[in-house]
């Protein structure tokens, strides 16, 4: 039997969620079968393609941490994310689902939780050798985070695998992984001399960066931005500012990659604002949007002045609730 996992790409609870049911799959349903593992972006469109036969191309095909799809092609899937159906269509062909093969629920913490919890209660998985990979997936894809120490410091085998995958490693890397993480535990995983080897860069650049922005985060009136526009930088750890100041209550940063500038507007998780202002209202104007406590706004690289003027406007307007 071949065997296919598409799961979301580049994500802790993605990966984790690829290595949980690949271990479910091959202790329940077939101990030989071969696997391809396929990591799923949103881009412009439809991630499946035009074809969704097409792409679920082998005997069995699963997706994780990712969006439905009605192709009959699909026999397995179990997602979270409040997305997960792109047409009305979908949901309603999820609903008249009697497969006892498809599991959603927006409201759980993590895919690789609801997944392993799932199979263990509908299809005899054993959960015990998992639970520290379900715990961490819980904590990363929801943003628990005890405090900004443990969110930005990465001391945790769990948080240094996140911080990897946030890098976008290479695919066969990324399958060793999910292997590794099918097979054994966090620690066996991180100990994988292909893995050790691609951390170790990405701590140091964590390191690098966090410098960074200690020299460039200013703090006003609660409101802390930062410009790092000129520096190169695109992914950059949205908790730092928390961590380097108390009493932040906004962080408005700036981004430029060569794809694109971007404005990150973020509430304190650990102080939220009371009354919060909604960021994804305060993005609308300038063609941005997101969620209540952290929202943000992408232009084409060429707009990076209007991507500042956004960002100058919005730390005003949250300066301006100061309490
Ligand atoms: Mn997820």
């Amino acid at each position: 039997m071949s065997l296919q996992v598409c799961f979301h790409g580049n994500c802790f609870d993605g990966v984790v969620s690829a290595a949980v049911f690949w271990r479910f799959y091959r202790q329940r349903v077939d101990a030989r079968a071969a696997v391809t593992f396929r990591g799923m972006s949103h881009g412009q469109g439809d991630p499946y393609g035009v074809d969704h036969d097409a792409l679920f191309a082998a005997e069995d095909n699963a997706v994780v941490d990712f969006r439905y799809s009605p192709s009959p092609r699909l026999g397995w899937w179990c997602d979270h994310h409040h997305s997960a159906f792109l047409q009305p269509e979908h949901r309603a062909h999820f609903a008249a689902d009697r497969s006892g093969r498809k599991c959603f629920d927006p409201q759980a913490p993590s895919c690789a939780g609801l997944l392993g919890r799932w199979l263990a209660r509908e299809h005899g998985f054993e959960l015990a050798p998992v639970v520290e990979h379900l715990r961490w997936a819980d904590v990363i894809d929801s943003a628990r985070f005890e405090s900004p120490a443990q969110a930005v410091r990465l001391e945790s085998l769990a948080l240094e695998l996140m911080a990897l995958l946030e890098q976008a490693p290479p695919p066969a890397l990324v399958e060793e992984l999910i292997q590794a993480l099918a097979a054994g535990t966090l620690a066996q995983a991180r100990a994988l001399p292909a893995i050790a080897q691609a951390v170790a860069p990405v701590l140091e650049q964590q390191r690098a960066l966090l410098e960074l922005m200690r020299r460039r985060l200013e703090l006003q009136g609660g409101v802390a931005t930062f410009d790092l526009s000129a520096d190169g930088v695109e992914g950059v750890n949205k908790f730092v500012p928390y961590y380097l100041h108390e009493g932040v209550r906004y962080t408005v940063g700036l981004t430029c990659s060569s794809r694109r500038a971007k404005v990150s507007v973020g509430s304190n998780p650990w102080q939220r604002p009371e009354p919060l202002t909604n960021l994804a209202e305060l993005c609308a104007p300038w063609g941005g949007g997101g969620h209540a406590v952290v929202a943000g706004i992408s232009l084409p690289p060429e707009q990076l002045d209007r991507a500042r003027e956004a960002a100058a406007a919005i730390a005003a307007q949250l300066r301006a609730t100061a309490p």
